[in-house]
């Protein structure tokens, strides 16, 4: 299904003109989208009777292999529940030190699974194994008379796509590595794969090969696959059981809930394989953008629909050019913009987006 103009009421004619590149989660609903909300039938989740979120969480456990998968109003949510369900009061966890559970959840591990946090560095947002490796401490049972002194760690994090560096794809080499480092210490392995069918698509495989790796995946409908809400949080039967209770105990249960899972059903069975066109977009950009004076690109890191853009001048002077010129845009660093390319962006609004940085570069 080819990206197409977002679904606009009347009072929102000014929008028309938008290029809006501030993020994937911006997609509007599609018509099927609309339809599938109509016929969609309905139940009370909190209940244990809607029957629309169940056939939700049965497709996402089969995309990724797993045995269950829990219908969450966030992705963040999804990453928090699935920390606290993985872990103890006082464990250690390792993530990497731009990743979005410690750069935009506002401390959720601290606060509510009650985690020491080990930042650890990256390449485009992929952790070295053996740099992993080095920051692992076995969890040591404690024995009466014994002093306990350092926390053991009992969950690695890793993000598929890496936000912050770009779009990224872990390699499934490095996914493995990770893997067996989990299982000879203990350790189990959660991924925030908010955008992981960007990666498969990326990479040209099933989910499966990605998620085959993790313990536990939180993937979100509501961006690349333009549902309006919701994410899922996969894995076993006991995790996703003991889950249910930590959505519940942080407000996350929902009634009539079927409304969206029927948009994200028709996410994970039209939206798939036409991320690869978000990713052609990106790409073109990047490009286009490489010959401007005043601005530069990483190619290296656009591999998915993604782009960081570095700018001489500061990114907000770029931000609130490209605005005026109907291009939307967040910036991520002083002189760092992310443009992020999705369903409600067509190639003619790229060849826009794309003619506005040359106008301002001039
Ligand atoms: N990311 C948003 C912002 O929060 C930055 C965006 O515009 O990209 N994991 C990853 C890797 C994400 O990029 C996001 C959202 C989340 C988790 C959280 O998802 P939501 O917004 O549904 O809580």
């Amino acid at each position: 299904m080819a990206s197409t103009i977002p679904h606009l009421q009347p009072s929102q004619e000014h929008l028309k003109n938008v290029v809006d590149l501030r993020s994937d989660t911006v997609t509007r609903p599609t018509p099927e989208m609309y339809d599938a909300m109509m016929k969609a039938p309905l139940g009370d989740d909190v209940l244990g009777d809607e029957p629309t979120v169940e056939a939700l969480e049965e497709l996402a456990a089969k995309m990724t292999g797993k045995d269950d998968a829990l219908f969450v109003p966030s992705g963040t949510m999804g990453n928090q529940i699935a920390i606290a369900t993985h872990t103890q009061r006082g464990d250690a966890i390792l993530a990497e030190e731009e990743a979005h559970i410690l750069y935009y959840e506002l401390s959720g591990p601290a606060v509510l699974a009650g985690v020491l946090t080990w930042t650890l560095p990256s390449r485009n947002g992929v952790m070295d194994p053996e740099v992993v490796q080095k920051r692992i401490i076995k969890p040591v049972a404690k024995t009466p008379g014994t002093n306990a002194h350092t926390p053991g760690t009992t969950l690695l994090c890793i993000e598929n796509t890496h936000n912050r560096a770009g779009g990224t794809v872990i390699p499934l080499a490095t996914l493995a590595a990770y893997r067996r480092l989990a299982d000879e210490n203990n350790m189990r392995i959660h991924m925030d794969g908010a955008r992981v069918f960007n990666a498969a698509v990326a990479l040209g495989v099933p989910v499966t090969e990605i998620t085959r790796h993790v313990d536990t995946v939180t993937f979100c409908l509501s961006k690349g696959l333009r549902s309006p809400v919701g994410s899922l949080v996969c894995g076993s039967h006991a995790f996703v059981d003991e889950a249910r209770d930590w959505r519940k105990r942080l407000g996350g249960g929902m009634r009539q809930s079927g409304i969206l899972a029927a948009c994200g059903i028709v996410s994970l069975t039209q939206m798939v394989d036409r991320l690869a066109e978000d990713h052609a977009n990106a790409k073109r950009a990047a490009h286009a953008l490489m010959e401007l004076p005043g601005v530069s690109v990483p190619l290296d890191t656009v591999q998915t629909n993604i782009v960081l853009v570095v700018t001489e001048k500061p990114a907000t002077y770029w931000q609130e050019e490209l605005r005026k010129a109907g291009v939307w845009c967040f910036p991520v660093a002083s002189n760092r913009l992310r443009l992020v390319f999705h369903g409600d962006v067509t190639s003619e609004m790229t060849d826009r987006a794309i003619e506005a940085f040359r106008k301002i570069a001039g």
